[in-house]
């Protein structure tokens, strides 16, 4: 059973996953109407599937562990971007600030001696670390590309076979 603490901090995690889910929505929209970067734009929509999927695998343990998951309002994300670069560099910091809040609720769990939850917490731990290398890889690659259309092409090209979310998958 989880106790009112936890189960408001993992409230407060399943909005900000679905707030994530929004941001990288946004993101997707906006480059869908960019030039020749199809395979940019199907990755942030993938990326936007992805946190939906977190937030899901969150609402189920709420409420498998006695708990109810609220279903969150949600504000409306920056809606266009001076560049890709701009576009993914925010995409990063998102993602450092999910890492904090993650850590944030495994310190409850483990102030709490709640195990159960420590140990689902787990999954989201490794995810973010996968989840901030590529972001940053992707930003050390548009670094090195600078204003470089032909460098655009190629990021757009491998970026078809990126893997988003290596963790177990389903909720
Ligand atoms: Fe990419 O953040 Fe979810 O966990």
């Amino acid at each position: 059973m989880l106790s009112q603490s936890m189960q408001d901090a993992l409230n407060e995690q399943v909005r900000i996953e679905g707030q994530s889910s929004q941001v990288y929505l946004a993101m997707a929209s906006w480059a869908e109407i960019q030039p020749g970067i199809n395979n940019i734009t199907s990755f942030f929509y993938r990326h936007s599937d992805e946190e939906r999927m977190h937030m899901l695998k969150l609402i189920h343990f709420i409420n498998e562990r006695g708990g109810f998951a609220v279903i969150p309002d949600l504000k409306q994300p920056q809606l266009t971007f001076p560049s890709i670069s701009h576009a993914f560099k925010s995409l990063l910091d998102h993602e450092v600030a999910v890492s904090e809040s993650i850590n944030k609720l495994v310190d409850i769990a483990l102030s709490e001696k709640d195990y159960a939850t420590h140990n689902f917490l787990q999954w989201y731990v490794a995810e973010q670390i996968e989840e901030e290398a590529l972001a940053r890889n992707i930003n050390d690659k548009l670094e090195l590309i600078g204003d470089e259309k032909s460098g655009l092409y190629l990021l757009d090209r491998d970026i078809m076979n990126v893997t988003i979310g290596g963790g177990p998958a389903n909720p």
